[in-house]
Formats: C-alpha cells, sequence, structure tokens
C-alpha cells in the first residue's frame, strides 16, 4: 500500500508543476470558500421547513391522500389551479402559528440555521411576493408575511436563515413546469415565467428580509443559459450567501446535498448535506405515522458528523401553524443530548478511522494536538473500547457527561479505553480522547471473522483507474444501499484489496457482481499467482449474482492482497459489490 501512496504523491507533484496557475487560483477559491462556508462548517445541525397551502388540508383531497409527500399532493391529485385554490388556498388560517415560538425550538435542539420554503412546486409563495398575488398575504385568509416573521425571530435568536425556492417546477404560472393535467392553463413561455415571477421574488427575497445565509434551490430542470444567470445573479445581493448544487448543472454552488439518505462515505473534499425529513413526508401530512425515532435521529446526526457533513432535518408544521406533539418531543429529546455533547458535533470534522464496531467518531485538530469524540452506540459488555491503529500518546481521556477521568492502555492493535460498566447514554456516549501531536493512526487490515470468512467491500478497494479516471470509479449504491464499482470500460485499470489472515488454508473466493455484456474474462488471485476466470452474463447491469471465481491457497499467516485485473481483448465492463473469501 505504501508505494501507491509514493505514486500518488509524485502524481500530485507533477500536476503541481505542470500548472502553477490553475493551482493558485485553486488555492485562492478555497480560500474565499473557506472564510465563507467557516459558520457553516461549524454549525452541523440545521432546521429544514416545509410548510405551504399544502399543509392546510394535511394531504387529504377530498378525503383521499393522494401522495406519501403531501407537498406534492396537487401533482399526485392531479388538481387543477381553481380546485387547489378552494380546497388548500382559502383554507391556509395557521392561528397558532409564532414564529418566536418556532424559532426556539429549533433552537432547543441545537440547530443553528434554519432553511424554509418560500415557494415550493405548488407556486405558491409563503411571503408577500410583489410580482404575484398568488402569496401568503393576498390570497389566504391569513393574510400574514409568515417569512418576515420568521426572518426577524431567526435574527433575534442568533439563528441563520434560508430561504428554499423551487426555481424550475412551478405548478400554477403558466410559464412553469410540471404542471401537464391542469387543461385551462393558457401556455407561454419558460423565460416569461423567469422573468415575470421567479427572478424578481428571489430579487425581493434576497433585498426585503434582512440577511439571508443560505438560498436552496431544488430540482434542476433544463433552461436557457440566460434564465439560469437572472436567477443566479440575484445571489450576489447577499454577501456571503450560501448555494446548493440544485441550481442547474453548471452551477456547482457550495456544497453537495443528499436527499432522504446518508451516503456511505462522505464525498472527498466538498462540503455536503444530507436533508430528511423527521417522518415521512415533508410538508405536514395527516396520516404520517413514520416518524422515526430518537435513537436514528441522534445517531443519524453523529453519522452524518462522523463522515463531515451537516444534518438538515426537515419538520412540518400544520394547518395551525404548530408542530406535532411526535415532532415536538423529537426534537427537544435532541437537545437534551446536544447539552450534554453538542462539543463533540459542532465544529468537529470527519473521522480519522474506517468502519468502528462500537460507533463513530468524530475529530478536532489544534496546533500541537488533537481530540477525538468517539461516540459509543454499542457499550462493550468487556468494558474495554478499542481505539484501532492510534499511535500518538494519550494525554486525557474522560467521559464528556460528567467528565469521569477514564484509564487507558497503548498496544501495538491501537489505545484501549477502560471504561465504566453502564452506558451514561443508551443511544450515543461520548467518550473524549486528547491526544499529543499530529495524528498518527495505522491502517488496521480487516481480517477474516472467527468461521473464516472475510467481505472485501467494493468501497475498501484501492483503484488502478489512473488516479480517480471515469472509466472505473466507485458509485453509490442507491437509497444508502452498498457501494459498487462501475464504468469499468477501461482494460488497462484494476482494483485490489490488502487484508490479513491469521488462519493459513485454502479459501474460496466468490464475487457479487452484475454483468451486462455475453460474457467476460479477468485475472484473479495473489500476486503473481492470477488465474484467469471466465463469467457469463447476469442480463442486466442491475442484476447482481454471486459468482465462484477461485480458490486462492495461503501457506503462512500474515498481509496479502487480492487482485483483479481484465484480460484485454476478452473483457467486458462488469459491476462489482464485494469479494468474499471463505476458508474451506
Ligand atoms: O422538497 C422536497 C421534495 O418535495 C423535493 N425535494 C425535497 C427537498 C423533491 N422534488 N422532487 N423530488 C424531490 C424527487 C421526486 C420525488 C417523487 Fe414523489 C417521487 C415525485 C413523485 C414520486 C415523493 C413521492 C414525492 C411524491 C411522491
Amino acid at each position: 500500500m505504501k508505494l501507491f501512496k509514493i505514486k500518488f504523491v509524485i502524481g500530485c507533484l507533477i500536476l503541481l508543476m505542470a500548472s502553477p496557475l490553475a493551482a493558485q487560483e485553486h488555492v485562492e477559491n478555497q480560500h474565499a470558500d473557506d472564510a465563507k462556508m467557516a459558520w457553516w462548517r461549524e454549525a452541523k445541525f440545521g432546521m429544514f421547513v416545509h410548510w405551504g397551502v399544502y399543509s392546510a388540508t394535511g394531504g387529504e383531497f377530498r378525503g383521499k391522500m393522494p401522495t406519501n409527500s403531501a407537498e406534492w399532493m396537487m401533482n399526485k391529485a392531479q388538481i387543477p389551479i381553481a380546485d387547489y385554490k378552494v380546497e388548500n388556498v382559502d383554507k391556509f388560517n395557521p392561528t397558532q402559528f409564532n414564529a418566536k415560538t418556532f424559532v426556539g425550538l429549533a433552537k432547543e435542539a441545537g440547530m443553528k440555521y434554519l432553511v424554509i420554503t418560500a415557494k415550493h412546486h405548488d407556486g405558491f409563495a409563503m411571503f408577500h411576493s410583489t410580482s404575484s398575488p398568488y402569496n401568503v398575504v393576498d390570497a389566504t385568509p391569513f393574510k400574514r408575511d409568515v417569512m418576515k416573521e420568521l426572518a426577524e425571530a431567526c435574527q433575534e435568536q442568533g439563528i441563520r436563515f434560508g430561504f428554499y425556492y423551487s426555481q424550475c417546477q412551478d405548478w400554477h404560472h403558466p410559464g412553469g413546469m410540471g404542471n401537464g393535467w391542469d387543461k385551462t392553463i393558457k401556455r407561454v413561455s419558460f423565460d416569461e415565467y423567469v422573468q415575470e415571477k421567479a427572478a424578481p421574488e428571489i430579487k425581493q427575497l434576497l433585498t426585503e428580509y434582512g440577511p439571508i445565509a443560505i438560498f436552496w434551490w431544488d430540482t434542476p430542470r433544463d433552461m436557457s443559459k440566460e434564465a439560469f444567470d437572472s436567477l443566479h445573479s440575484s445571489t450576489n445581493l447577499q454577501p456571503g450567501i450560501i448555494t446548493n448544487d440544485r441550481l442547474g448543472k453548471e452551477y456547482r454552488g457550495d456544497h453537495k446535498t443528499f436527499e432522504r439518505h446518508i451516503p456511505r462515505k462522505g464525498p472527498v473534499g466538498a462540503d455536503w448535506e444530507v436533508c430528511m425529513p423527521i417522518s415521512g413526508s415533508w410538508g405536514y401530512k395527516k396520516s404520517d405515522r413514520d416518524f422515526k425515532s430518537i435513537e436514528t435521529l441522534i445517531r443519524n446526526l453523529v453519522d452524518i458528523a462522523s463522515k463531515g457533513g451537516n444534518y438538515l432535518l426537515n419538520v412540518s408544521p400544520t394547518g395551525e401553524g404548530t408542530l406535532l406533539p411526535q415532532a415536538t418531543e423529537r426534537l427537544k429529546a435532541m437537545g437534551q443530548w446536544m447539552k450534554v455533547n453538542s462539543e463533540s458535533i459542532y465544529g468537529s470534522t470527519a473521522s480519522p478511522f474506517g468502519k468502528l464496531d462500537w460507533g463513530r467518531c468524530t475529530k478536532k485538530e489544534f496546533a500541537n494536538g488533537s481530540t477525538l469524540y468517539l461516540h459509543v452506540f454499542d457499550w462493550p459488555k468487556d468494558g474495554k473500547l478499542l481505539v484501532p491503529g492510534l499511535n500518538n500518546k494519550v494525554e486525557q481521556a474522560y467521559l464528556m457527561d460528567g467528565w469521569q477521568a477514564l484509564e487507558t492502555s497503548s498496544a501495538d492493535a491501537g489505545v484501549t479505553v477502560s471504561l465504566p460498566a453502564e452506558a451514561p447514554d443508551k443511544i450515543a456516549s461520548v467518550v473524549v480522547v486528547k491526544v499529543h501531536g499530529k495524528l498518527d493512526i495505522s491502517t488496521v487490515l480487516p481480517k477474516p471473522t472467527k468461521d473464516g470468512s472475510l467481505v472485501l467491500l467494493a468501497d475498501m478497494a484501492y483503484l488502478h483507474n489512473n488516479e480517480g479516471s471515469e472509466q472505473l470509479s466507485l458509485l453509490e449504491g442507491r437509497r444508502g444501499g452498498d457501494s459498487y464499482l462501475s464504468r469499468w470500460t477501461d482494460a488497462e485499470a484494476w482494483v485490489e484489496w490488502s487484508f490479513t489472515i491469521d488462519r493459513p488454508g485454502s479459501y474460496d473466493v466468490s464475487a457479487e457482481l452484475s454483468l451486462q455484456g455475453k460474457k467476460s474474462r479477468f485475472r484473479m488471485g495473489l500476486p503473481g499467482q492470477l488465474q484467469t476466470v471466465e463469467v457469463a452474463s447476469t442480463r442486466r447491469a442491475r442484476d447482481y449474482a454471486e459468482k465462484s471465481i477461485g480458490t486462492i491457497e495461503i501457506d503462512k499467516a500474515g498481509e496479502y492482497t487480492l487482485q483483479i485485473k481484465p484480460e484485454k481483448g476478452e473483457w467486458q465492463p462488469m459491476n462489482l459489490r464485494k469479494v468474499v473469501l471463505k476458508l474451506k
């Protein structure tokens, strides 16, 4: 493995030397970004709010629940604009709404920012739009600019405030995208919609509502460059505003977004955020019973922080303007946990370890030391918590809750922390370990379980793909499923895994793969002992099958690598999820 690292460093040096100008620009952009992103990276936890006229009926249309996400009801039930007005707009009267209480709850939960739907796909403006009367002040019995009230409450309570704005879809304006069901619409061009409604509304949101920290675009679709630019240009009205990656392909924005799922690994070198509803639906839905448990919510926050991302957790105010007790309870419970443990979340960066058996880790690095926050989900029964591969000298270890000092001992395998018998927190107990100097962690290679089987996942493989070429890459599984190696069109590209074997013997090797081509040939085995393997089609790229691909002989305990290399000329690209070794 060392050799690859050296090669990689040399590669980077050559790149840097070859383009000094590009490198310098990159560094400057990075600094500008660093200053702008500082508060967001520190914040880690924000509140997302989906609130609109769909909330008035709780996603119900004439006794039916047309969709699993209430903000889509107009589309899913194909509700004509005129009926949507009668059923939802005319009924929107959230008299219990109190911006101060609402923002207070976000604050109590430990959230540092709030992003709310100023306009969702239904086209209804939740602010006093001066470009369209289809807004909360002019069209509902409530007549209050709830965005203004929230902006002010956030400002008062020190919560950064941001708008969600659906820029392409608009099921109300005759030029907006998405409404193919209401035949009474007299169509105009999309550019007209942008000029008449979207661009001026965005401009208004960015000039009349005080400091706006975030602009959150959604559902990018193709449009003219002029239209994009006109939407984008308004964000310059707020210095330091942070935008997501959903305006359009050419506009990468400041951070990546993941919707409803947590990636297996955080994207490297990018800021990112997971948005997720606290229940099943984004917008308030009467029949929604899918509230995530407090355990899931806290562990999600920890999991995301341990991968270096932010958690934007969505709540859904009702037609009355309040949250259901299920949501309030959960936010308060998160706040209780944060009261004790937030130091391990705010301002933390991603875990320096691979997968940990007992939970997750976040860290903070300083000039002469580092702090590790060990989030223990599964409290060890023997009272010994192994921090694998940690070589640094430990200065101090203690429980976050109550600051009880803990004994540690160092050995080849890493640092072991001695824990009390009872976990202070059933969901996630934080053990703080302060070490001297820069972090020094040895990679601990995977080894077979007691029954002699070892799973080598795609995301554990070392890819020889010309440093990140698109011809062989690791792709994220759908909905948090296993990642897989894909786009393996280059027969020169190959992969390998390193591992430790403590029981010598014959190991059967199988692979979980998919192959669209008729058949494919590759070589597999320990370096210098590669065997040719032929696999038959699994029909479609998404049809995975477990295939036996040979045997390897291990005559003594030690570290090994297993390689898979395409057979030139007879290679058909395959997708690979994992390789499994099994002691015969
Ligand atoms: O605002 C929330 C969603 O409404 C919005 N993005 C988040 C933040 C979103 N718009 N489109 N999509 C997400 C992707 C498409 C989802 C759909 Fe469906 C699947 C539309 C129809 C099927 C989910 C299920 C929404 C309605 C039914």
